[in-house]
């Protein structure tokens, strides 16, 4: 067995490492080698019924809840440097947990630093927000009235594998600067590094249950936590038919349950682009983390104009991928998540075949994947997709990218906005007046105007539609675990 970066780790519960109670665990398996080389614990309702008490002692003793945001900021301060330190072995345990190549694990260990800094600063802001509210104008000079932002309480947070600490980081960086204690479940496909950020609050001496992570499938751990009725809200990422099970499991505990779901987001290419550069976004959009991105523009509408020169730079740049070992310095492509999506997206691939979509490049085993093992698909791009096809209808998150031409830009729009999700959309033209009216015209949370994907912890992110609903990152992100109290006093002298 390959020997892992990371020791073993116990579910983080009240500050301490314990065994699940029925003493199950799972194995984490390399997608690069099929080998499994690591284990962790596979946490039951008892498990999460223990997390959510410790998280609620910890809320209810106000040693957490009831301090400032600027005492909370050194705390997020000190994690983030942690992280800081600890990247290199991080970097290396999310790709071998999930595949992503080692460059991209790195940065992304940058990014979640990042996001713990960015709301420790976020934390400090509440204290200004909350001494000195400003009053709202109710046309009544007798009251004054102003409202104070308080932690919502404990809060449950459900997380995938494509990014797994970076979208631990994006709820539980918040939920911490909140004020709120928290009970965090990474997806059982890629959680290592989400037991690597409980021993690093152990390190910074971070109270207990403050931040409490449980690790286990879906039905196992997932159900009960999004369920549980100790909870103030549930914040999740994931899959839109998971969502909706989490979302009906929080509702009936009349709980809110923010909502990141999954997308089909378009990429528009007009004739006036700059071919060379608009490929080089497209393959972006359609291939950084293989394509498993939420926000991946993994539908491309070209101008009719332009499509023969595009697609031939595009199949040229889409062989050109270094597809190697992902934990080589340099590789751009590694394996998929797991076999369940390998199966996934291979059976994508024969949809697009079986209904006349034309196979530009790609949709086997890509020439450089090593040895014969691994969960590999080469960049794979469509031509001649149809709004029909289940390729350009239905999220495939894997290398694969569907592209449809058009002939004007209310075609294009239209066909955009034709679609069940509404995450994120993306324009690409010389005419920044046609590029502002696309921007406005597109049904979703995001749009990107001459680029696709960046992503800043500064800026909102989330959909509309089957992308789900509420807002992660910036201070929407902070609100997210906020609640909002009105307080209203009676200032005149004379009661009638
Ligand atoms: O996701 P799930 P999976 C999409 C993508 C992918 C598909 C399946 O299309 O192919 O989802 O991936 C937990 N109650 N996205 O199966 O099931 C689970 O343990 C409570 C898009 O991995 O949505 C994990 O922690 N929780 C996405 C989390 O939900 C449950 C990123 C997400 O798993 C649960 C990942 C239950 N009943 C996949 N069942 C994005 N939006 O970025 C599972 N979970």
């Amino acid at each position: 067995m390959a020997s892992s970066p990371v020791p073993p780790r116990l579910l983080y519960i009240g500050g301490e490492w314990v065994a699940p109670v029925k003493g199950g665990s799972l194995p984490v398996i390399n997608p690069a080698t099929e080998k499994e080389f690591a284990r962790i614990p596979n946490a039951t309702s008892e498990d999460v019924d223990a997390a959510v008490a410790a998280a609620t002692a910890a809320f209810k003793s106000g040693h957490w809840s009831k301090t400032t945001g600027a005492y909370r900021a050194k705390y997020l301060r000190a994690i983030a440097a942690k992280l800081r330190e600890h990247k290199a072995v991080l970097a290396k345990a999310e790709t071998m947990d999930c595949g992503k190549p080692i460059d991209e694990a790195s940065w992304d260990m940058d990014d979640v630093a990042t996001c713990f800094d960015y709301y420790a600063g976020q934390a400090e802001a509440l204290d200004g927000r909350n001494a000195a509210p400003p009053a709202i104008d109710v046309g009544m000079a007798e009251f004054d009235v102003r409202v104070r932002r308080e932690a919502l309480g404990v809060v449950g947070l459900i997380t995938p594998w494509n990014y797994p600490l970076l979208m631990a980081a994006w709820k539980v960086a918040p939920a911490l600067a909140a004020g709120c204690t928290a009970v965090l479940k990474p997806s059982e496909l890629a959680s290592l590094t989400c037991l690597e950020l409980a021993a690093i609050a152990a390190q910074v001496g971070l109270p207990p249950g403050v931040l409490n992570v449980i690790t286990g499938t879906g039905p196992d751990a997932g159900a009960p936590l999004s369920g549980h009725k100790g909870l103030a809200k549930v914040a999740f990422t994931g899959s839109a038919a998971t969502g909706r099970l989490v979302a009906q499991a929080a509702a009936a505990n009349i709980r809110p349950a923010s909502m990141e779901l999954g997308g089909k987001s378009a990429l528009i290419v007009f004739e006036d682009a700059d071919v060379e550069q608009a490929v080089e976004w497209a393959m972006f959009g359609a291939f950084w983390t293989n394509g498993q991105i939420c926000s991946s523009t993994s539908r491309l509408l070209v101008a009719e104009a332009i499509a023969p020169a595009f697609l031939q730079q595009l199949k040229k740049r889409a062989e050109s991928i270094n597809v190697c070992d992902p934990l080589t310095e340099g590789c751009r492509m590694g394996p998929l998540v797991s076999e369940g999506q390998y199966r996934k997206v291979l059976a994508y691939v024969e949809a697009g075949k079986a209904d006349g979509a034309q196979l530009v490049t790609g949709g086997g085993r890509p020439a450089g994947a090593p040895g014969s093992s691994g969960y590999w698909v080469a960049p794979t791009v469509f031509a001649g997709v149809t709004p029909g096809m289940r390729i350009w209808r239905e999220e495939i998150f894997g290398p694969v990218l569907s592209v449809a031409t058009f002939a004007t830009e209310a075609e294009a729009v239209a066909a955009a906005n034709d679609s069940e999700y509404g995450l994120a959309g993306a324009v690409i033209s010389a005419d920044p007046d046609r590029c502002k009216r696309v921007a406005e015209a597109l049904e979703c949370g995001i749009v990107w105007i001459n680029c696709s994907q960046p992503c800043f912890c500064y800026a909102p992110w989330g959909g509309i539609k089957n992308s789900g609903h509420g807002r992660e990152l910036g201070e929407w992100g902070l609100d997210n675990f906020l609640s909002v109290k009105q307080i209203t006093k009676y200032v005149s002298p004379d009661i009638w």
